[in-house]
């Protein structure tokens, strides 16, 4: 494989997709040297099937408003890749959302999938709606006519869906009751379903969780934990309030919160009580996280920034793509920071990457790192499958086990001769092995 002659390639062919071209971008050069070791992954043309999707279904939704209106969104699933197991990743619904994002996710969970050591392959859906702001009842209407449409294309064995940025507990419940009803039939469908109806214990919790379990294995090769540490959280909705709980619980100084708008500066710490008050405001009452000063009169909210100029040990960005840009990252190396662990989905640009690694801090990224969401929903796979529901604590025990696990291989296959850990690049080559092998063994299909 030349790897400037496929990236070329793909960039013809998909010239709107940035993020899509950058995520491939991030991941060939370091497989390149693994790859051309195996000239029968060239002759069977890997590389190309790799990168695009199997599948991709677009399709209309449209939906009545609280006042009548008839209201259009664009709907996607994009099904990446199968050869280790049905299609899985989350739904999307934010008004961002376009194809080359919702193709970016799927590339990268095609891997981070691979990573988690279960059965599953990569996909990635959503819309362009954006529930925020929306009535609960706007939002189940806009759900049952998404499902109207994706439930043709999705199924236990085929294809199971579950959150991510605007996708909670109360759409997965909206699309999963459609599905249901559509089907005759109550199957795993979803994961991050309520607890009630076949959800597991501990998925909500799982990507910070995870993130956080993978931080203090990073920490480890330095003989170091989060005792006293203080950590840089950007966001504030599910992944970045359990990455904040689990912190707080291993004794780490949780500084910063944000949302879109802004975010929020506790000199003192975000503390438990204070974590219960955010949880509420977002969960609860769907607010902003600028009310939080309001509250705690003491901490400061910054309109407009991101909290990467902040001094502290950590940074957990937790948000969305690109949010963390070269700027950032030199603030953040300037101020000290000495791992970052990526909670969100490449928050990080390359610009920004480069800058961690030319430093040599810890620096992990989200298809590693925040492998432990996708790792419990994999759970919950199993818990259906057997119909059965395991304790808090079984599950909570296998999420580390998992990211240990993720971590060690990590370690193999990205350790430097100069003793650095090269967290990119093991996590690319270890997920990419695993599917590769199994293409082969599938011929071409
Ligand atoms: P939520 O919708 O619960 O929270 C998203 C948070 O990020 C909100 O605080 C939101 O603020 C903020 N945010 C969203 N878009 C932007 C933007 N364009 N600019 C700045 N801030 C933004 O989503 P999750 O917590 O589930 O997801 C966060 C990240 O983690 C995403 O990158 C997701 O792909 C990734 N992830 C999620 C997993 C999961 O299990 N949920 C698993 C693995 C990764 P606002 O309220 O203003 O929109
Ligand atoms: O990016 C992700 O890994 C997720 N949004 C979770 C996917 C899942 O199927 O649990």
């Amino acid at each position: 494989m030349e790897v400037k002659k496929v990236l070329a390639d793909l960039q013809r062919r998909f010239p709107n997709e940035p993020e899509y071209i950058q995520a491939v971008s991030q991941v060939l050069p370091t497989i390149e040297e693994e790859y051309n070791k195996h000239p029968e992954f060239d002759k069977a043309n890997l590389i190309e099937r790799l990168c695009i999707p199997d599948r991709i279904i677009q399709f209309r939704v449209s939906w009545m408003d609280d006042n009548g209106n008839i209201q259009t969104n664009m709907g996607y699933r994009v099904q990446h890749n199968n050869a280790i197991g049905p299609y899985k990743g989350g739904i999307r619904f934010h008004s961002s959302v376009n194809l080359g994002i919702l193709k970016f996710l799927a590339f990268e969970q095609t891997f981070k999938n691979s990573l988690t050591t279960l059965p599953m392959g990569g996909g990635k859906g959503g819309s362009d709606f954006s529930p925020r702001g929306k009535s609960n009842a706007e939002v189940m209407r806009f759900c049952q006519a998404f499902m109207l449409e994706l439930t043709k294309h999705i199924g236990p064995d085929e294809d199971v869906p579950a959150g991510d940025i605007g996708v909670g507990g109360r759409e997965v419940g909206f699309m999963f009751g459609m599905y249901k009803k559509l089907t005759h039939e109550f199957t795993g469908t979803f994961t991050g379903k309520g607890r009630e109806f076949g959800g597991s214990l501990i998925r909500p919790e799982a990507t910070g969780y995870g993130n956080v379990y993978f931080l203090m294995e990073m920490l480890k090769t330095k003989g170091t934990d989060l005792k006293g540490k203080s950590v840089l959280i950007s966001g504030s909705g599910n992944v970045a309030q359990y990455t904040a709980e689990k912190v707080l619980q291993l004794g780490g100084k949780v500084l910063t919160m944000s949302d879109s708008n802004g975010y929020i500066y506790d000199a003192d710490g975000i503390d438990r009580a204070k974590l219960d008050y955010i949880m509420e405001l977002k969960n609860v009452y769907r607010g902003r996280i600028k009310e939080y000063v309001d509250k705690y009169p003491t901490a400061k909210y910054v309109e407009g920034a991101k909290p990467w100029n902040e001094k502290a040990d950590i940074a957990l960005p937790s948000a969305t793509q690109n949010e963390i840009n070269g700027d950032a990252a030199k603030a953040l190396i300037a101020n000290g920071v000495i791992a970052v662990s990526e909670g969100a989905n490449m928050p990080s640009t390359p610009e920004a990457i480069k800058v961690f690694q030319d430093a040599k801090i810890l620096y992990a990224p989200g298809k590693a790192a925040n492998a432990g969401g996708v790792s419990v929903s994999g759970l919950e796979m199993s818990q259906n499958s057997e119909r059965l529901s395991w304790t808090a604590e079984e599950v909570d025990n296998r999420l580390h086990m998992i990211m240990e696990d993720i971590h060690a291989n990590c370690v193999k296959y990205g350790k430097e001769e100069n003793g650095y850990i090269n967290y990119v690049k093991g996590a690319n080559v270890a997920g990419f092995m695993k599917v590769a092998k199994a293409m082969m063994a599938q011929g071409i299909v």
